[in-house]
């Protein structure tokens, strides 16, 4: 099978995925600079829907106001020739040494207020492009020492810039929602926020919550030794999967940044199984971007970068289309129904019922025979997952 991008599937990708020059810890670039003008068009050839960017990414850090200026028109000129859109802007807090200690929580009061401007002026930028998520990576907002951070205080000033921020896009009535996305670890020793959770519950203390969600990356909460598709799930439960950033990771280890799929296959079809039906009981899909934040491998020239972008959207149709096959195979059913998946969805009172009835219910506990009621029956979970991985692989 070959399947091929269509713009419904509104794939998008990062101007500083496939842009990446490869340099890293230990040795320099092994490719050239990408052309923004060149790349939409290199995208939208490629049925891709949209582009995202940091403000860094589009011109470089101090530009004059004409040099960003013209980076910016030669954008939209090129997104008028295409027709490829700007769903996502964020803005890179991380790079320049200024922002070592971090941006929003510098222990350097004056840093933190830089750091907010910049975000204030690239907030005007993408709402000018028409982008509706406004992504925060903190990567610098961190530790490696205990002894030298305040974590209460960070979060307090964390807090402070999200609050300004979302005060700021009311006031301007800019129809742009705010994208956490947590990470554990890299390039901080520890960062703030560093999962899905952590970032869940720091959003209820905010004072426009409704304006804050998540944008998980699948390497960041595997990282951390978690299940991508179990904190998406929790997240779409909150209405906080605002965006999603896509790729590869195989196991604790430094942030791979893999193509989609080329890492934890399983969870990626789970993953895939989620965004598009909601899970095995149709509960809450996805709808927003299907975003792709990978590094095509060092090792790659070119033409295996611009592979590797296609890579990225043949991983996802092809995981869709087995995630399809799964659903609608009979037996699959059949197992879903033996293994009682569907009734997660029952609730365990009955309707009106409440604590006194079900303490009145004898056939609740008193006369429940716990040690007989499986009678040695299991569950048969272990035949399902070998149906899901047999649609995975193809065998079926
Ligand atoms: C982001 C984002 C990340 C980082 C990383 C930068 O905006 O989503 O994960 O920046 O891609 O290298
Ligand atoms: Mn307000
Ligand atoms: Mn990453
Ligand atoms: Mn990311």
């Amino acid at each position: 099978t070959s399947p091929a991008p269509t713009l419904e599937d509104k794939f998008t990708f990062g101007l500083w995925t496939f842009g990446w020059a490869a340099q890293d810890q230990f040795g320099s670039a092994t490719r050239a600079h990408v052309d923004t003008v060149y790349a939409v068009e290199q995208l939208a050839e490629r049925n891709v829907y949209g582009m995202t960017f940091h403000d860094d990414d589009l011109f470089a850090f101090g530009s004059t106001d004409a040099e960003r200026q013209a980076e910016i028109d030669r954008l939209k000129g090129a997104l008028d020739a295409t027709g490829l859109k700007i769903p996502m802007v964020t803005t890179n807090l991380f790079s320049h040494p200024v922002f070592k200690d971090g941006g929003f929580t510098s222990n350097d009061r004056d840093v933190r207020r830089f750091a907010v401007r910049k975000v204030l002026r690239n907030l005007d930028l993408a709402a000018e492009l028409g982008a509706e998520t406004f992504v925060m990576w903190g990567g610098r907002e961190g530790a490696e020492y205990d002894a030298a951070k305040d974590i209460q205080g960070a979060l307090a000033r964390y807090r402070e810039a999200v609050n300004l921020l979302s005060e700021y896009v009311l006031d301007q009535g800019y129809s742009l929602r705010f994208a956490i996305e947590p990470k554990p670890n890299e390039p901080r020793g520890d960062i703030l926020l560093p999962t899905v959770g952590h970032a869940l519950g720091f959003i209820e203390t905010l004072e426009h919550p409704e304006m804050v969600g998540l944008n998980p990356e699948v390497g960041h909460e595997q990282m951390a030794g978690l299940n991508f598709t179990a904190g998406i799930a929790q997240a779409l439960d909150a209405g906080k999967l605002f965006h999603i950033d896509l790729n590869g990771q195989r196991g604790v280890k430094f942030d791979q940044d893999l193509v989609f799929g080329h890492g934890d296959l399983q969870n990626a079809f789970s993953l895939v199984d989620l965004l598009e039906h909601g899970g095995p009981n149709g509960g809450q899909a996805y709808t927003g971007p299907r975003h792709f934040d990978y590094k095509p491998s060092r090792t790659e020239d070119p033409e295996g970068v611009w592979r590797s972008v296609d890579a990225n959207m043949r991983m996802y149709l092809l995981l869709k289309e087995r995630a399809a096959a799964f659903r609608a195979d009979p037996e699959v059913q059949e197992a879903l129904a033996a293994s009682k998946v569907a009734e997660i969805q029952q609730p365990t009172l009955n309707e009106g019922e409440g604590y006194a009835e079900l303490l009145a219910d004898r056939s609740a506990y008193e006369d429940f025979d716990a040690e007989a009621y499986f009678d040695g029956k299991g569950f048969g979970f272990v035949r399902l997952q070998q149906l899901a991985l047999e649609h995975l692989m193809g065998a079926r």
